[in-house]
């Protein structure tokens, strides 16, 4: 009994320790409360196999099942220490200490981390240690005749530890079972404070629950701010808008992956445990470094009024397998970024310009980097602020990000844009560089079968195959389909948008009955044919075949 009881005083201290950080990080930023912070520090130093991973198996819900995955742990920990520290207080209260510290330290440490974040942390941690030897107390005292235990560990000490000692082990006696905060009287050598417990426990769990919710609606209200001024965005029209989509870019084929991604289907990946919340209205990006004669700082407002350009590009992430989801193709609004550059002095390294290399950094401390010529050399790279015909949604990088045709994200796409930096490959590492990954990684042509499914029961006769196949800034040329290893035949592609789009593809399989294998590939126009040589997403980006094995009826 006064085991379980000392566990649940573990859990509502941990519970008081995560409240009162979460009411604390509504003063410092929501990023710093604590399971976030240890979040973070798990995702930066997860190793890229890992990561690719959980990303594959956990797809937008790897944040979700990595912050439940710390709160199980820390549950467990806190029991553990409740338990401990019926025992030995003290070793239980730095234990608690220990792990508040860990939570600071993470928050402090991560790349946009600063050393107030670590105030939610050490105020949790310190009050989650008074909260045990609170409740922890009462489990260790003598009731006393006028049901109140005046315990505050030190007059007691003695006789709590007596009593410790006794069934430290775990073992129920019957004094315990029955004793009863009611009854003052009763003293055996198990009985406690049961009334003092239970009153201080209430009390603690219901103080923890009322600042926990506090925080949230604080942190909340900020969030509201940023939304409030992402409503009041109004998307000027374009000077240059994109052309229209030809007719007959979008089969329209059920089970077809559409042409264009809503906002609210599009992939989401990205390392940020929070979605920041930016306000527009305070937003700056600085444009800076080598080579930079005129640095600048720029407002939203300043943004939207220079000459916009439309353009429909189709993002993919590195991390995407052979036959994955992480791909869209949306119609992007933004900043032609090489004007921007160039106003600012920068010449592309073929110009004899000093910084091969331009570093985009985001809010949340990450860092991106993109080849210079690459951005400069005529292709669409924008700062895009429109996603859709809307503000870019929270989720993908409101208020300003970056999009540059034909790189995979990871060296492109930083979203949350707050600054660019002019530098070389030889000076720094971006984010995921450090991480293994390529410096530069220019997407790789693909293809891949949305229809049928893997595993699919088609009726014998005309099934239709379709997908899509992408070679962003190459363009594809064409697209082929077998069954079994048998011969390529050659897809029926839609039209193409641009280049910097995926492209739909169709073949009309005269099905037999039986189990089959069908392969895809593309070829851009560059001339290249997709290998068969599987390999796999680390270093920068995977090749091989997407195939589907479906039982034809
Ligand atoms: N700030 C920030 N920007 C980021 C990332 C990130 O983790 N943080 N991830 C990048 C990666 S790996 C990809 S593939 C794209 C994904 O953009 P999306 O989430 O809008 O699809 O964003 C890029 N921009
Ligand atoms: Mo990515």
């Amino acid at each position: 009994m006064r085991g379980t009881l000392a566990a649940l005083s573990g859990l509502i201290a941990g519970l008081a320790a995560l409240c009162v950080a979460e009411l604390v990080s509504a003063a410092v930023r929501p990023e710093a409360s604590p399971v976030t912070a240890v979040g973070g520090a798990v995702i930066d130093r997860t190793p890229a196999p890992v990561k690719d991973f959980a990303v594959r198996n956990f797809g937008n819900d790897d944040k979700l099942v990595l912050q439940l995955g710390i709160l199980a742990l820390l549950a467990l920990f806190a029991m553990t220490v409740g338990v401990a520290s019926l025992r030995y207080r003290k070793v239980g209260a730095a234990a608690v200490l220990v792990f508040g510290a860990i939570g600071a330290w993470a928050a402090v440490e991560r790349p946009d981390g600063r050393v107030p974040d670590a105030l939610p942390s050490v105020v949790g941690g310190l009050l989650a240690c008074g909260v045990l030897y609170l409740l922890v107390g009462r489990l260790t005292s003598r009731p006393s005749p006028h049901g109140d235990a005046g315990t505050d560990g030190t007059t007691t000490e003695a006789s709590a530890t007596s009593a410790d000692r006794q069934d430290a082990d775990g073992q129920q006696d019957a004094g315990e079972q029955d004793a009863d905060g009611q009854d003052p009287g009763r003293r055996g050598p198990g009985a406690f404070d049961r009334r003092g417990f239970v009153i201080a426990a209430t009390a603690a769990a219901a103080a923890s629950a009322g600042a926990g919710l506090l925080g949230r609606r604080l942190n909340a209200s900020g969030a509201a701010e940023a939304a409030a001024s992402r409503r009041t965005v109004v998307l000027p029209t374009p000077a240059s808008r994109a052309r229209a989509i030809p007719a007959g870019a979008d089969l329209k084929i059920r089970g077809l992956s559409s042409f264009v991604t809503p906002n609210k289907d599009f992939y989401r990946v990205d390392t940020a445990l929070v979605v920041p919340r930016v306000d527009a209205d305070s937003w700056r990006l600085r444009i800076h470094g080598k080579g930079v004669t005129r640095p600048l700082t720029l407002s939203f407002q300043d943004l939207l009024q220079r000459e916009l350009i439309e353009r429909d590009i189709t993002l993919t992430c590195v991390s995407n397998e052979v036959g994955g989801p992480y791909v869209g193709n949306a119609r992007w609004i933004g900043v032609p970024l090489a004007g921007l550059l160039r106003e600012a002095g920068v010449r592309p390294p073929s110009k004899g310009g000093p910084a091969d290399q331009l570093v985009s950094r985001s809010v949340d401390g990450m860092t991106i980097g993109t080849p210079v010529d690459a951005v400069m050399d005529g292709r669409d790279a924008m700062l895009a602020v429109g996603m859709n015909g809307e503000p870019l949604p929270f989720d993908h990088g409101f208020p300003v990000r970056m999009v540059v045709p034909g790189l995979y994200g990871y060296v492109s796409a930083c979203k949350w844009l707050e600054d660019l930096e002019l530098t070389t490959f030889a000076d720094y590492d971006a984010y995921w560089v450090k991480r293994t990954w390529s410096r530069q990684a220019p997407i790789k042509t693909q293809s891949r079968i949305d229809t049928p499914r893997p595993f699919a029961s088609p009726k014998a006769g005309r099934v239709p195959v379709a997908g899509v196949a992408w070679a962003q800034h190459r363009g594809v040329e064409r697209v082929e389909v077998r069954v079994d290893g048998g011969d390529w035949n050659p897809a029926q592609l839609a039209a193409e948008d641009s280049e910097d789009t995926w492209r739909q593809w169709r073949w009309e399989w005269p099905a037999t009955s039986g189990s089959h294998t069908l392969e895809v590939r593309a070829t851009d126009r560059d001339g290249n044919t997709q290998t068969d040589k599987r390999v796999g997403t680390v270093p920068n980006g995977a090749t091989g075949w997407h195939s589907v094995v479906v039982a034809v009826d």
